[in-house]
């Protein structure tokens, strides 16, 4: 199974991916975590993400592309994935649809997981990672607004939309019911 996971800065995007992955029995995929191990390896990479993670920006969208480009194609990606925080911007969704082609597989499911603002912000502040300051929190927030949202009517049709609120358990058990999988 290829899914798709969108949804704010902080919705718990990496959060419900560790917990589908075990159930879907297909690898984590995250571009966040991808450059913060480059990032933690100082690899060239790494020090050209860490600007613009530390700003809140997004990292340039033909690096991000490369980078998931060559992860996809590993062979563990073959039987599926769960994409984490990519893509997110429509640039980056033609990018995918354009791997994936290659690939000759397809996305089975996108699944936004729906937080308001003020819940995204607290958990964030109390998570404490180093791009999780005030400042650099708004400035995620606004790129998500104009960058990301436009996917989800990129998207339409293969998008579900889960409340993000509430245990993570509960959370995870609705993005499996939006998968059709059983939560046991
Ligand atoms: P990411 O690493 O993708 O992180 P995120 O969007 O901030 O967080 P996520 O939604 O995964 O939330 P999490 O589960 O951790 O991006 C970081 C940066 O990398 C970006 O700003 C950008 O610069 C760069 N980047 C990444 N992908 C890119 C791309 N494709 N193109 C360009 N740049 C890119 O949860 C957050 C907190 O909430 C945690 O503390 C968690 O414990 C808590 N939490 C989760 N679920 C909860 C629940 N149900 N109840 C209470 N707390 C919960």
């Amino acid at each position: 199974m290829r899914v798709v996971l969108l949804g704010p800065p902080g919705a718990g995007k990496g959060t419900q991916a560790v917990l589908l992955s075990e159930k879907l029995g297909v690898p984590h995929i995250s571009t966040g975590d991808l450059f913060r191990a480059n990032i933690s390896e100082q690899t060239a990479l790494g020090l050209e993400a860490k600007r613009y993670m530390d700003a809140g920006e997004l990292v340039p969208s033909d690096v991000t592309n490369r980078m998931v480009r060559s992860r996809v194609a590993e062979p563990d990606a073959a039987r599926g994935f769960v994409l984490d925080g990519y893509p997110r911007t429509v640039d980056q969704a033609d990018a995918l649809s354009k791997i994936l082609d290659e690939l000759g597989s397809e996305l089975d499911a996108v699944l936004c997981f729906v937080v308001s603002e003020d819940t995204v912000v607290e958990r964030m502040l109390s998570r404490g990672r180093s791009d999780d300051n005030e400042e650099t929190i708004r400035t995620r927030l606004r790129v998500y607004r104009d960058e990301t949202e436009p996917l989800l009517k990129h998207y339409d049709g293969l998008v579900v939309s889960v409340d993000g609120i509430g245990e993570v358990d509960e959370v995870n058990a609705r993005a499996l019911e939006a998968l059709g999988r059983n939560a046991t």
